[in-house]
């Protein structure tokens, strides 16, 4: 196997200065050079913006119009001003996706910005944003999607040249690309220059990929070429934002093609992988990849970004997050305030190093030499290791304080140049006297970090069990990281129990019932408690540690749902109606497809009420249907004599899928009865997230 050229360097350096203690030989396989850099990127973005953005899909059938590019506000700037501002290192922009629209003037096809409206075809979105990025001392990436469902020639050999070409074309003009990204989907179906076919390639010869990457070794042989299978780093297996505790860099890479049944085993390498193969971890602060309007409100929440960034880079990853600039050409701003709360979080959470040169010591030293000292984990200098002898690969390494000290992080780095060694340890800390595990884990690899519950240590202990061979450990770092004080989510189950739940356990919450804003002086929230009358519930997060206060979250509930029933629907199954009435806004239920009449469902309240309206939630799922857009609503106190209290239109219902309140003149009823006079979809099909009342 060919050595890479930074051992190469390490070992010529390492005979020139050190005669005594050689270094531990390399465990193969290892990292390349391109490698090695772009695991310190860490954290950069994805952009998704092409004609997607425009015809609100997904994936672009390839029959759109350049006509349909047509961005009023793009600035590429701002994406870059915002990718900095975040703490990202780079980005990646799809410069082609699935459509086969091209965001550069090629030359391969006419299907390009340049037959598009935007600066009268005469733009270079790919120009503009590689400038941006230079600007803002950002790295530059490409996502070129081989499938191309416009192009005609797609399936001949004619078209692997196109895409070469298109290859050749964004690898010179746009300086420096830090990696290459070539998406493995492929749906066969396509307009394909209009005759609107399924057609079916060989994955894994028809793009002939080792000219593919002859060409990105020819024009940025410092770029790393992502797919599922490499060369250079993979796909982790999975687009929710995690990769496994346990994550080797390496893989049986042979083993792997796009479209591999095993893609699971991505998510964890192979320990015995005969290539280094590191994983990225890539995943959208949407539910959707493209922007849609209707997502405005699914930005991921600052919680579930934080879990992201410790289960990527956190894990031995790197984060590629996407941002799904909108049909305005700007990162839309409910996206830009959760990523500057994340850049927040993270800065507050690894503000203080506390490891950083106290007294060290480790049960074993390579020839008991200062080069491999234990001092050098905690030196600030990546390129210093402690290592132990040959044939020890189980050893500690402890950490003292002078006075006690709270810690509830620690990142360990492996000197990845020598090969991934670390196969399990253990952390513990000594809090008054007594030695007690804080956790137990597989791999390190060329970052790890574990989060744990605050300890007052005087010591803190990582004991190595196992490894591959001679410990390399680079770096190792503890930080006290504040709490995370979340808005509480306020919920309730059907029963009338409200529960106010936050990321962090630790946080406290307090909240009102009389329509106040929560103080820390206000209840304390212990257990779920009874709402089963009309009540607002607000509710905050605070962190007496560091008086830091949430913004106050609001719930209105009206009478519990215990003891509704739905007793008709015009269509559908009425056994798994309970779904639309049971205060939980991730169930919904639907009426039959292929209907061609209005649908309506009729719920028994179980008692009679005074109403003063009601309430309908849209179903929540990544693709909606159904979502009434025009609803008729009608009261009855006995079930059989209807009266029609409202009438009316859900304005911007598809798009910005909140729950809707709707109040009428107060009337007596037992039964209400919703119908979706006008719904979203083809034919009458309605849907229900969830039905409430409001009453007096
Ligand atoms: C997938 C694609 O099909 C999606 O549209 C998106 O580009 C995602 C990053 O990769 O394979």
């Amino acid at each position: 196997m060919k050595k890479s050229f930074i051992y190469l360097i390490t070992l010529a350096l390492s005979i020139l200065s050190c005669s005594e203690t050689p270094p531990p030989k390399p465990i193969e396989p290892l990292p390349a050079a391109r490698q090695l850099a772009w695991q310190e990127m860490g954290y950069y973005a994805f952009i998704h913006f092409n004609m997607n953005t425009f015809t609100d899909m997904e994936w672009g059938t390839g029959g759109e119009s350049p006509a349909q590019f047509n961005p009023t506000e793009l600035d590429t700037r701002q994406w870059a001003r915002v990718a900095k501002d975040a703490g990202m290192k780079g980005i990646i922009i799809t410069a082609k996706h699935h459509d086969g629209f091209c965001l550069w003037p090629t030359k391969t096809t006419e299907h390009s910005v340049k037959n598009s409206p935007w600066k009268d075809g005469k733009g270079d979105l790919i120009k503009d944003l590689s400038e941006a990025c230079e600007e803002y001392g950002l790295k530059f990436g490409i996502y070129l999607s081989p499938w191309d469902r416009n192009n005609a020639n797609y399936g001949q050999p004619e078209y692997v040249n196109i895409f070469h070409e298109q290859l050749r074309e964004l690898l010179s003009n746009y300086g420096p690309i830090f990696e290459v990204w070539f998406d493995g989907a492929n749906g066969g179906s396509g307009y394909y220059g209009g005759a609107n076919e399924t057609r079916k390639i060989d994955n894994k010869t028809y793009y002939e990929w080792d000219k593919t990457t002859e060409i990105v070794r020819e024009l940025q042989p410092d770029a790393v070429i992502f797919s599922d299978a490499g060369p250079d780093i993979r796909w982790v297996g999975t687009e929710e934002g995690f990769a496994n505790e346990t994550n080797w860099s390496i893989m049986r890479r042979d083993e792997i093609y796009p479209g591999w049944p095993r893609y699971k085993e991505l998510r964890s390498g192979h320990e015995d992988g005969t290539h280094w193969l590191p994983a990225e971890v890539n995943t959208s602060i949407r539910p959707g990849w493209y922007y849609h309007p209707r997502e405005d409100h699914q930005v991921k929440t600052l919680s579930r970004l934080v879990r992201t960034f410790y289960e990527s880079v956190g894990r031995n990853g790197n984060f590629l997050l996407n941002l799904p600039v909108d049909d305005r050409g700007l990162v839309h701003e409910n996206d830009v305030a959760q990523l500057m709360a994340l850049r927040n979080q993270l800065d507050k959470d690894f503000a203080h190093e506390l490891a950083k040169n106290i007294e060290v010591s480790a049960s074993n030293t390579r020839g008991n030499s200062d080069r491999f000292a234990p001092e050098m984990v905690n030196d600030g200098n990546p390129d210093t290791y402690w290592s132990t002898d040959d044939g020890v690969v189980s050893a500690s390494i402890t950490f003292n304080f002078d006075t006690p000290t709270e810690v509830n992080r620690i990142v360990l780095q492996e000197y990845i140049p020598l090969g991934q060694r670390v196969k399990q340890f253990n952390v513990s800390a000594e809090v008054e006297g007594q030695w007690q595990k804080l956790d137990e884990q597989t791999t390190i690899g060329y970052k790890r970090i574990l989060r744990f519950d605050v300890v007052n240590a005087t010591k803190i202990k990582v004991d190595i069990v196992d490894a591959k061979g001679p410990l390399t450990i680079s770096n190792i770092e503890l930080y006290h990281a504040p709490k995370l004080v979340t808005l509480p989510q306020i919920s309730r189950d059907k029963e009338g129990m409200v529960d106010l739940s936050v990321a962090d356990k630790s946080v406290e919450v307090f909240y009102t019932v009389d329509g106040s804003t929560p103080t820390p002086d206000a209840i304390k929230f212990e257990r779920p408690f009874l709402i089963d009358a009309p009540t607002t519930v607000k509710a905050i997060a605070f962190d007496g540690e560091t008086n830091t206060m949430s913004e106050s979250s609001s719930q209105y509930f009206d009478v519990a749902k215990k003891n509704w029933k739905v007793i008709s629907v015009s269509s559908g199954n009425i056994e798994e109606a309970g779904k639309l009435i049971d205060d939980n806004l991730d169930t919904y239920w639907a009426t039959d497809e292929g209907v061609n009449r209005p649908q309506e469902i009729v719920i028994d309240l179980g008692a009679e009420y005074t109403l003063k309206g009601f309430t309908y939630a849209p179903i929540q799922t990544r693709y909606p249907f159904g979502i009434i857009m025009d609803y008729e609503f009608s009261a009855s106190t006995n079930g059989k004599n209807w009266n029609t209290v409202s009438q009316g239109e859900f304005g911007n219902i598809v798009n910005n899928r909140i729950g809707q309140t709707i109040n009428f003149s107060p009337v007596r009823a037992r039964y209400i009865k919703l119908k979706g006079v006008r719904v979203d979809g083809e034919d009458f099909r309605t849907s229900f997230g969830e039905v409430g009342i409001i009453s007096e």
